[in-house]
């Protein structure tokens, strides 16, 4: 599937019409909807219930089109998940409670904790205080958890992995940055049962921008195809960047032509039809 962008940045992709073409013509079965949750990254005052109430909006377009929706808790400049854990807390209580019904929702507690953030003492336990809240309400959805230094540390869980069901340990990797090393990461945890799930990758460098790495890219879809792991491109959105899948000119409405991708956009959608062998 595709990750939004930040959807308090670029709240216009959220509509039926993207969604709908994401489904049918990029042959995706899941959206990501990445919600900031730093105030300096415009989760604070009065813009929490502007952009929780676009969470509910995209939730609802991918219940109506029967797609999977992950809801991101996107956890970056706080380095810490416990800096807002009780506005997590709240949050998921809420969701949980209000679409238990649905089996479309995978909850993504922190997106990418990092710097001081560190698995035993500090997302561990966070994640042992959020999943809960989800499980009260919704006792087996799938709950992705972020892991330390940008969600690369999977081997960080693997050896002290949190003792709830049905829960994924997020891998994010970026193509240009992060090559051989980290793939023999994944496959090492994944071949000793821990359960993964790229919920974002990008074909350019960790900054989001710079030159696309399509060889490496292939090299890592390859790999989680042959692993059985789902995964989620970065990003949904019309930023003059190169993780954009879209140039500045595009719609953000769907129907998209090749004249409105970026490179990015254009290979991804290529690969998720099955054109790239
Ligand atoms: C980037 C965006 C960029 C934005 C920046 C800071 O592409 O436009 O200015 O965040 O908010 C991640 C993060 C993701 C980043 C992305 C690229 O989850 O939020 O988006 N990235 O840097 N982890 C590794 C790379």
């Amino acid at each position: 599937g595709m990750s939004t962008h930040g959807i308090g940045w670029f709240p216009a992709f959220v509509n039926e019409g993207a969604f709908r073409t994401l489904r049918d013509d990029w042959n995706t079965n899941v959206v990501r909807l990445a919600m900031y949750t730093g105030a300096s990254e415009g989760y604070t005052g009065s813009a929490m219930a502007t952009h929780e109430a676009l969470v509910r909006k995209g939730i609802d377009i991918c219940i109506k089109l029967d797609m999977y929706v992950i809801v991101d808790w996107h956890i970056l400049a706080d380095q810490s998940p416990s800096v807002r854990k009780a506005d997590a807390i709240r949050f998921f209580d809420e969701i949980s409670r209000e679409y238990a019904d649905y089996p479309n929702i995978v909850y993504e507690i922190c997106n990418e904790p990092n710097g001081y953030s560190q698995w035993d003492n500090d997302i561990k336990p966070y994640a042992e205080e959020v999943i809960p809240v989800i499980r009260k309400n919704d006792p087996d959805s799938v709950i992705i958890v972020g892991t330390p230094t940008w969600s690369q540390d999977i081997d960080k869980a693997l050896s002290n992995p949190l003792e709830f069901d049905n829960v994924m340990y997020a891998l994010h990797f970026y193509a240009a940055t992060h090559t051989d090393w980290l793939r023999q990461r994944a496959q090492n945890c994944v071949s000793r049962g821990l359960p993964i799930f790229v919920s974002e990758f990008g074909c350019c460098d960790a900054s989001g921008n710079g030159a696309n790495d399509f060889n490496q890219t292939k090299k890592w879809l390859d790999l989680l195809d042959d692993l059985g792991v789902s995964y989620c491109n970065w990003n949904l959105a019309n930023k003059n960047e190169s993780s954009s899948a879209f140039k500045q000119s595009a719609s953000a409405n769907g129907n998209w032509t090749e004249n409105d991708m970026n490179p990015s956009g254009s290979w991804i959608r290529k690969w998720f039809r099955g054109e790239i062998q």
